[in-house]
């Protein structure tokens, strides 16, 4: 393991999806992380199981101190009810319900209160990690621009930029990603916050469906932390039809990122603007006037899902 000296400090906000648990559990396997704190966005979940699901995970991890604090702000523009119920499933399977909660819930302390503490308290700055919406980190910072300084980088799944997004709508025309769409303004305010931001968009994260191939790999590493991921995986796998048809590794990829070597995937750099108003709330697209940004906009899948089934497996 990397020693304290150089592991990467990170700041993991995720919004409780199948998907972004995974994430924290990969992130809890990555050596070079060094995990200070969970906050949770209430978006593509509903934030009581998120909870348990997180706490859960921690101890199973043996990491049940790292403190976790629940959002209490919102983005305008809600994720289907089916979606944000699918992830219950993950705190109900049985290795899951064998293990007690980690107690580091903190409820006095909303989340985005929490993230400007643990910036303002940090002598280094820190890696911001977000998988959901980016309104936990704009209700931290935006009434305090010189925390800015501690953010070291935020690495942030959103966005869709030369590809169509993922929402569907009736007052959409396709053109977002969902957790860009959630919340636009959140979306405007990070685009245009001057942070160092590296994107992880549906450009990159297209090539990673969840097939049954990988499922089929994940299943042959037959361990207890390989299977439980299998299992949650195995969850996504009718929950979807309405909307679309494949589950991606959109999460795991950002996630992934933290620790990828940097010539398995190509990160482009440009300027984007961000829409706010219907029909492409939340959209993300090149603008000469824009701010820039940095995003990740091609993958090598292979080396991704290797780094992935690497981690993902062995004892707990
Ligand atoms: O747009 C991708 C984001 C990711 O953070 N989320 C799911 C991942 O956690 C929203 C989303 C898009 N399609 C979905 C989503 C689906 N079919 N089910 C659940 N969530
Ligand atoms: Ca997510």
């Amino acid at each position: 393991m990397a020693d304290s000296e150089t592991r990467r400090r990170v700041i993991f906000d995720h919004d409780g999806g199948i998907d972004d648990l995974l994430s924290l559990l990969l992130l809890l396997r990555m050596p070079n992380i060094d995990l200070v704190g969970v906050s949770i966005t209430p978006a593509d979940c509903y934030p009581g199981d998120a909870l348990i699901s997180t706490l859960k995970i921690l101890s199973l991890c043996g990491k049940s101190d790292i403190p976790v604090h629940v959002g209490n702000k919102t983005g305008p523009n809600p994720f289907p009810p089916d979606w944000r119920a699918q992830p219950r499933i993950c705190h109900s399977l049985p290795a899951m319900l064998r293990v007690q909660e980690a107690s580091s819930h903190h409820a006095d302390v909303p989340a985005h209160q929490f993230i400007r503490e643990t910036l303002q308290h940090s002598d280094t700055p820190l890696t911001v990690l977000m998988t959901g919406p980016a309104t936990n980190l704009m209700w931290a910072l935006q009434d305090h621009p010189v925390l800015c300084e501690k953010v070291e980088e935020v690495v942030w799944m959103g966005g869709a930029i030369d590809v169509k997004g993922n929402v569907a709508m009736h007052d959409h025309d396709g053109s977002a990603e969902w957790n860009a769409y959630w919340d636009p303004a959140a979306t405007a305010w990070l685009v245009a916050s001057g942070l160092s931001l590296c994107l992880v968009p549906l450009d990159a994260t297209n090539a990673l469906p969840v097939d049954r191939d990988f499922l089929r790999e994940l299943a042959t590493c037959n361990t207890p932390v390989s299977d439980l991921a299998g299992q949650f995986w195995a969850a996504t796998v009718t929950a979807i039809p309405t909307y679309e048809f494949t589950y991606y590794m959109w999460d795991i990829l950002s996630t992934s990122v933290l620790g990828l070597p940097i010539d398995t995937y190509v990160r482009e750099q440009g300027t984007l603007s961000v829409s706010t108003s219907a029909p492409q709330a939340g959209r993300i697209y090149r603008d000469p006037a824009g701010c820039s940004v940095s995003w990740v906009s091609s993958v090598e899948a292979q080396e991704a899902r290797r780094f992935v089934l690497q981690h993902l497996t062995g004892d707990f």
